[in-house]
């Protein structure tokens, strides 16, 4: 079972299906528990598909993807996905209310739960405004949230659930900039205390980070803290300027 929370990559290759061509190459990199390791990378690095292979969305090709010492591939993945928080750019809403969406991780939760979680995560007040709060129905039928408020509804969900790993996707859309920092704030909250995985394409969203890896076509192009990044990488230096 899944205690501390370590994420160890050992030489992990991954493609897609019989693609030719590794979406991952050699991956290798150890999160040590409540540590946050951030993944820098243009679009197509092979940002998300990394961090797929950890609540098995995809499984490795080649190599072990290990959660405290044991094979993914040998957790109960009812149970590796209950310790995992996933807030990703395209967070995975589904069809039923906001409320049955928020408590997805945690159906005993209850309402006063529920409550809490959204207004930690700055979408209480917007789901308040619905005509049916709460009971607003999402998906086809349902209202269309913004991205910015399907981001906090993620929030709210993963904190109802309190994961032992978090898997991030810092890329906040468009939200007003009060949003913005209120959003940083549950998320800074949402990460204390757990290994979390960080998805980023600005640097300024990686410098507070443990370790960050430069992701370049599937291969790790450099790894480090800020500080040492910035003093020995070519790659990191130049992705700084730009
Ligand atoms: N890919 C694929 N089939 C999929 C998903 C991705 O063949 N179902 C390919 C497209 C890319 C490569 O995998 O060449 C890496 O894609 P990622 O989504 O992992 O890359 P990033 O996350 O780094 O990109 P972005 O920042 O755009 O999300």
């Amino acid at each position: 079972v899944i205690r501390e929370g370590r994420i160890e990559f050992d030489r992990v290759t991954f493609r897609f299906g019989a693609a030719e061509v590794p979406v991952l190459h050699h991956i290798s990199f150890t999160a040590e528990p409540g540590k946050t390791v951030a993944i820098l990378g243009s679009t197509g690095a092979g940002k998300s598909s990394l961090v797929s292979l950890v609540p098995r969305l995809y499984d490795a090709t080649e190599g072990q993807v290990r959660i405290d010492g044991v094979d993914v591939r040998d957790i109960d993945l009812d149970h590796l996905r209950s310790r995992i928080g996933l807030v990703l750019q395209e967070s995975v809403l589904f069809t039923g209310t906001i409320r049955d969406n928020i408590r997805y991780g945690r159906p005993d939760a209850s309402d006063e739960e529920i409550e809490q979680a959204a207004r930690a995560a700055q979408a209480h007040e917007f789901i308040a405004n619905m005509p049916e709060g709460y009971d607003t129905m999402l998906g086809q039928r349902g209202v269309n949230l913004s991205g910015g408020q399907k981001q906090r509804i993620a929030i709210a969900r993963a904190l109802l659930v309190r994961p032992v790993i978090l898997i991030l996707d810092d890329s906040t859309s468009a939200v007003d900039l009060g949003t913005e920092s209120r959003i940083r704030a549950a998320l800074a909250e949402l990460m204390r205390g757990c290994t979390t995985l960080l998805i980023a394409q600005r640097i300024t969203s990686v410098m507070d980070a443990d370790h960050i890896l430069v992701l370049e076509e599937g291969k790790i192009a450099a790894a480090g803290s800020h500080a040492e990044l910035m003093r020995h990488s070519d790659i990191y230096r130049d992705i700084y300027r730009s």
